[in-house]
């Protein structure tokens, strides 16, 4: 696995050794690719990760990402060196190829229901997005919230995927992990309600103990350092490195 800068605009492919190992394309503060890495290491799957500049990418990001797009995962011990893209696409690929531990259900339902509740996640990406971009308050990001939280109480279980996490915990995690963005920008405006969002809260506090959560863990403070370059046109994507 390696770690390091963020590849740019004019910067040659990686020459990775011929391991066969799946090279992941990623940005460190992706929440899209924060999913996938938490796949690959909840499985302990070996892999390179390949860190893009967004703002001036690579010439070569074409071939790997065909949307410009990351997270691309390319599968480079198959025949063609397939390149799957889409975050949920992906997660749910490497749970089929590496089945243990299990982060989806077997059983066809329950299956389909967390699929369900991840695509109905989207809302929160889209309010957490809102908030940073035009100014606007939390309501909607807590309507969106609000269907989770009634989630867990009605699942009666820890995390969403039961006594551990699972599927539906890694692909909500990374928006959650980023929270602290929204309140540090919005300050006394931004409410995150404990009592509302109790099971919610309990949920934070064990995911943030969770080893494969830390395993990918950006600080609050990174975040914001992140998202203050960003908003000031000077993205600073390697301030981890
Ligand atoms: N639906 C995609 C979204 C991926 C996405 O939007 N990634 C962003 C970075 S967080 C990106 O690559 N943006 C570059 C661009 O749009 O040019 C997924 O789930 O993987």
């Amino acid at each position: 696995m390696s770690a390091g800068k963020h590849l740019t605009k004019g910067s040659a492919k990686p020459a990775l050794p011929d391991d066969g190992v799946p090279r992941l394309y990623s940005m460190r503060f992706c929440p899209f690719a924060h999913r996938a890495h938490l796949v690959l290491n909840a499985k302990k799957v070996p892999h390179h990760s390949i860190y893009i500049n967004l703002t001036e990418k690579p010439e070569w990001l074409v071939d790997v990402s065909p949307l410009l797009k990351v997270p691309a995962l390319q599968l480079v011990a198959e025949k063609s060196k397939p390149s799957l893209i889409e975050s949920l696409i992906i997660s749910e690929y490497l749970d089929e190829q590496h089945p243990q531990p299990a982060l989806l259900p077997k059983e066809p339902l329950q299956r389909a229901l967390d699929k369900i509740l991840v695509e109905r996640f989207n809302a929160v990406p889209g309010a957490f997005m809102k908030i940073l971009s035009n100014d606007v308050g939390t309501d909607e990001l807590w309507t969106a919230v609000d269907i989770f939280e009634a989630e867990l109480a009605h699942r009666t279980t820890p995390y969403f995927s039961g006594s551990q996490p699972g599927y539906v915990d890694y692909m909500l995690w990374p928006w959650f992990e980023r929270f602290p963005v929204l309140e540090y920008y919005l300050k006394e405006r931004y409410s995150f309600d404990k009592q509302r969002f109790a099971k919610i809260s309990a949920w934070i506090e064990l995911m943030l103990k969770d080893p494969v959560v830390q395993s990918h863990f950006v600080t609050p403070e990174q975040h914001i350092e992140y998202w203050r370059t960003r908003k000031a046109g000077q993205t600073n994507y390697d301030l981890l490195a």
